[in-house]
């Protein structure tokens, strides 16, 4: 698992060099964030419960056919594994947002994730949007507890859309 000082380190030392000019600005730019991904990681941990919920909410007003009869979250059993994957979706995205590197995405999150859910037939495209309604409400959030530029919190979310939307096996 790498944070953002880490991955810059390892590709530095892979071909023998010293921190240059790029590498500084780099560093700054994840120092100067630190305390905006800080906040953002304390917001998502203090209303993770809410922003779960009231994002099922929405995406199955958005998509009800999930919810239906047929539908992959139809059942008790099942509505809850969707709402627990948006959890872990969340979690592991403050994460990401405090290391200011999706390492630990790819690590503890996505891998053999796309086979899994093709095999059981969850449906993709509503999964990411289930991540996105998550990343609007979090950077609404981040934005009223005066945070004037919360564009930092969309790469963890779109770091896992993308690669759940790569075409599958
Ligand atoms: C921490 C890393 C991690 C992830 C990401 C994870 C995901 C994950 N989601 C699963 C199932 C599932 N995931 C969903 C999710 C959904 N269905 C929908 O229609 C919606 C679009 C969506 C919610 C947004 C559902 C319904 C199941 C149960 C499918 C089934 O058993 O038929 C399964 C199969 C095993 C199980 O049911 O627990 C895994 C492994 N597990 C992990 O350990």
């Amino acid at each position: 698992m790498r944070d953002a000082v880490t991955s810059l380190i390892k590709n530095y030392d892979v071909t023998g060099r010293y921190l240059d000019r790029n590498a500084m600005d780099s560093l700054k730019a994840y120092y100067e964030s630190g305390t905006a991904r800080i906040a953002a990681a304390a917001i998502i941990n203090a209303n993770s419960p809410d922003i779960v919920r009231k994002a099922g909410i929405q995406l199955f007003e958005e998509i009800p056919e999930l919810i239906r009869p047929g539908g992959n979250a139809y059942t008790t059993r099942r509505y809850s594994a969707c709402l627990r994957d948006m959890d872990y979706y969340l979690r592991y995205a403050s994460y990401a947002l405090v290391a200011g590197d999706p390492d630990v995405l790819d690590e503890r999150v996505l891998q053999g994730l796309r086979e899994t859910y093709n095999s059981l037939g969850v449906p993709i495209g509503p999964t990411v949007r289930g991540i996105q309604i998550m990343k609007e409400m979090i950077k609404e959030m981040v934005t009223e507890a005066g945070i004037n530029d919360p564009s930092f919190v969309d790469e963890p979310f779109d770091h896992m859309t993308r690669e759940l939307s790569e075409i599958s096996v």
